[in-house]
């Protein structure tokens, strides 16, 4: 697993460089969720691909940007998921982006992940590991990840981050919103679910959500690539994960690409989310 981290590393250094100096310009091609990729999604999906290569112990890996699986080592034990780089369109306004890992053993499904690995590349450059029950934030300094400390959550936190447009939200949706800000939540929305969910871990807790919509029952963020990392950072850190009635990693996947509604928080927040969404279908 070490390796793997390492490697990580090493393609977070090259992404770095290529966010400073490349072309945000829109490329030709379309990823299979239909997205126009932008060069720099391909770029970083090239260096990690390059990377992970490199390594004997991953047996396949899947990229959010390719349409399917490509196998490394037969003997391999791990299997990798990755989004090389999300929401990468906020990098023409400047707002910080973040590649996302989630690593599996045996098969690509929620139970069966073992680890999970994101990059925030902001104004600084970090990088949060979740693996053996702990989490824990390293720092891009002088060319090297340094350890920064060991993340967990509070039990209830004071943020608020929900994904697409209230007029597509469902009435339970808006129900869960509103009771939120009355009881004095803030709003902390950026469009990039790495650096919204980083913020709620380093500041304590709070609740993200990108919930099933009128256009897109199922959600808009991809299990593999986004979903069941994330779940597996926030479970490790003291907080947990749910698609709205059940734990995230109870979600069955038959599809690479496959989306699921999705709640990540502290405790307190998700336990609020179970009672307003069974209370209100
Ligand atoms: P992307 O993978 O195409 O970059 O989209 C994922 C991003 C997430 O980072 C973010 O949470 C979400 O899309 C925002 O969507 P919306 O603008 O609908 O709220
Ligand atoms: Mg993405």
């Amino acid at each position: 697993m070490e390796e793997i981290f390492e490697a990580i590393k090493i393609a977070s250094k090259e992404i770095k460089e290529v966010i400073l100096l490349g072309d945000t310009a829109k490329s030709e091609n379309e990823n299979s969720t239909g997205d126009t990729q932008l060069k720099l999604d391909i770029a970083s999906d090239i260096i990690i691909e390059k990377v992970f290569k490199r390594i004997p112990s991953i047996k396949e890996i899947v990229s959010e940007e390719q349409e399917s699986i490509v196998s490394l080592n037969e003997d391999g034990e791990y299997l990798i998921a990755y989004d090389p780089l999300d929401g990468s369109s906020l990098v023409d306004v400047n707002l910080s982006v973040g590649s996302i890992y989630g690593i599996y053993k045996d098969n690509f499904s929620a139970k069966n992940i073992v680890a999970s690995v994101y990059v925030v590349f902001g104004p600084r450059v970090e990088m949060v590991i979740a693996y053996e029950n702990k989490v824990q934030l390293f720092r891009l300094s002088n060319d090297e990840f340094k350890y920064v400390k060991d993340i967990k959550l509070n039990d209830a936190g004071n943020l608020n981050a929900t994904g697409s447009t209230q007029m597509n939200w469902t009435q339970t949706h808006k129900t869960l919103v509103n009771e939120m800000f009355k009881d004095g939540y803030y709003l902390r929305y950026s469009g990039g679910m790495v650096p919204d969910l980083h913020q709620i871990l380093l500041k304590g807790g709070g609740l993200f959500s990108y919930p099933g919509t009128a256009d897109k029952p199922k959600g808009k963020l991809r299990q593999l690539f986004e979903v069941f990392p994330f779940a597996f950072t926030y479970k490790c850190a003291g907080g947990d994960a749910i698609d709205g009635s059940k734990s995230i990693f109870e979600v069955e996947t038959t599809h690479i690409h496959d989306t699921t509604p999705c709640f990540f928080g502290s405790l307190s927040e998700i336990n609020r989310v179970l009672k307003v969404y069974s209370n209100n279908g």
